[in-house]
Formats: C-alpha cells, structure tokens, sequence
C-alpha cells in the first residue's frame, strides 16, 4: 500500500518537475499500474495487494449512452469526496461497501468485486426517464419509493428490465436480488435523510453491486459510486438541480453544482475548490 502512494505521490523527483509538467508526470506514474478496466468516468487499477484495485476518477463526463462527452475540470476531485463521504456514512449505518479509504486526490482504495451486471436505480420523485415513460411531469412525488432494474450494456443502451429478466440470464440469483432490493431501499432512506440535512432532496440515483468473495463467505456489497454523477439532486427551497442534469441539459455551472453539493456535505476540502477553479474545459 504505502509503496504504491510513494511511487505516485510523494517521491522526491516530483518536485523537480516543473509546473507546467506536473500533469504529464502524474500520466506517466499512473500508467505503471496495470489497467484493469476503464469505464465512462472512472478507470480501475491493479491495487496494491490481492483483491484490491484503485478507482481513478476521471473529469470526463458522458451522457445519454456515449452519445455526449464532455469534459468538467475537477469532477474527479469532488466525485470522489463525495463518494467518500456518502460510502463511509453508509458502512456506518452498516449497508457494507467496496470502499476502503481514498488515497489522493483522485484515487480510492476499494476492494474487488464481481460487478452485477444491473443498474439498481430508486425515485423518490418523478424525472428523467420515468417522468418520459409514464408522461407524469417532472417534480411530482411518487406515492412510494420504486425500484427499477436496467441490464448494464452499453451497447444496448442499458434497457429496464423485470426481475424475471434477471434470474433469468443469470446476472443475479433471486437471493442476490432481495439483497440488492433491500439494501437499495436502506441506502435510500438513509440518503433521503442525509442531503435533506443539507438542503438537496434526493430525487433518484442509481447504484451499483458487486459479489465480494472472502474465503468461506460471498456477500452483496455496494460498488461504483454515489455521487452527482449517480443522483438527481435538487435544491430543497428552490429546485435547483444540482447534479449531472446540468450537464445533460447544457444548463451550465455543472462544476459550481458539484461543489456545492459538496460544501453542504461539508467535505469541499480548500485543495479541490482550487483545482476546481482551473479555467473550464469543454468538448
Ligand atoms: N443513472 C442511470 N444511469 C446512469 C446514471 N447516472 C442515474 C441518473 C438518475 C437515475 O439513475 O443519474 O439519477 C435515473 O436516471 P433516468 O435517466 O433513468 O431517469
Ligand atoms: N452515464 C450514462 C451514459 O453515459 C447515462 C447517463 O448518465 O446519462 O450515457
């Protein structure tokens, strides 16, 4: 552990790098680990020991199946605040995680998991997708909290499934999915409660599971991430989105929106409100 920290972050050539270089250097260090898989908006390295891996946090965003790429500078800083945060909440509340600790600014230690392939998604209030499919207006409250399943392909543009589906293929055993169904259900009213402390209302999000193999035991553990990325955040007063709709939507300040989250959470470390200052990029 400590040897991968010292091999990226604090030895003494670095700071003999000059400024200008100091991206091109941490490039050059991160592509020593081996890659393990790279997603939308995170990469995933080989960890410092057996059945761990490092989750990188990109700036690069995505929506509506690829479709849309673009580029918010300091995103990965505050995801993986934020995802800090709200995972180390959670394994408190005893919903238990892949988190482990975070290891910089960008990185997290996490344990390796077998990722289920279904997006567990939970509304509290109608919009998006659902809002679309059902013609009920954005904003309005559901009777109840619903779960949704989506089959994790993009190639197939992840479609919502049924349970049926599921069992079926073979992605989850109806065991695992009670788990997911459950813990999903936990991790929402825990949420709901949590960023109702801070002014947001939790609309919907989606998480991710994974089956984490110990020597006699498999058990469900959450995975990915739960950040703005994953959740539909709205101002409690005003209705504010604050979250990856603003990137959706071309509604701009996607970052200022990502960084108040933050500070209400009262995780915005005064580093990442620099790097985060850093001229806009967009693609
Ligand atoms: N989501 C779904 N796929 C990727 C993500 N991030 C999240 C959205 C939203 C919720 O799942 O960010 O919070 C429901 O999305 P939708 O598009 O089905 O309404
Ligand atoms: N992340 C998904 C995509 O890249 C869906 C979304 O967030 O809109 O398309």
């Amino acid at each position: 552990m400590l040897a991968v920290r010292h091999c990226y972050m604090g030895s003494p050539a670095r700071s003999r790098v000059p400024r200008a270089a100091g991206s091109l250097f941490r490039v050059t260090k991160m592509s020593r680990r081996r890659r393990i898989y790279e997603g939308k908006a995170k990469v995933l390295f080989e960890g410092p020991e057996p059945g761990t891996l490092i989750q990188y946090f990109k700036d690069d965003a995505t929506a509506f199946n690829n479709q849309k790429h673009g580029i918010i500078t300091g995103k990965g800083v505050l995801n993986n605040r934020i995802s800090e945060y709200l995972m180390v909440r959670l394994e408190e509340m005893g919903i238990p995680t892949h988190f482990v600790r975070r290891l910089n600014m960008r990185e997290q230690l996490v344990r390796q998991v077998e990722i289920i392939p279904v997006e567990v998604v939970v509304r509290n209030v109608a919009a998006g997708s659902f809002a679309k499919r059902f013609d009920v207006a954005e904003g309005t409250a559901l009777p109840r909290s619903i779960v949704e399943y989506y089959y994790k392909s993009d190639k197939l543009g992840d479609p919502m499934v049924t349970e049926e589906h599921i069992t079926a293929f073979g992605w989850a055993s109806p065991q695992d999915l009670d788990d997911m169904f459950n813990l999903a259900l936990r991790i929402n009213d825990y949420l709901s409660g949590l960023f109702l402390g801070a002014g947001i209302r939790l609309v919907d999000f989606k998480v991710e599971f994974g089956r984490y193999y110990t020597d006699d035991d498999v058990r469900i553990v959450l995975a990915d991430e739960i950040s703005p990325d994953s959740c539909r955040l709205w101002d409690i007063k005003t209705n504010e989105i604050m979250d990856k709709d603003r990137f959706r939507r071309d509604m701009g300040g996607v970052e200022e929106a990502y960084q108040e989250v933050a500070r209400r959470l009262g995780i915005l470390p005064e580093s990442a409100s620099r790097e985060t200052k850093k001229p806009k990029l967009t693609a």
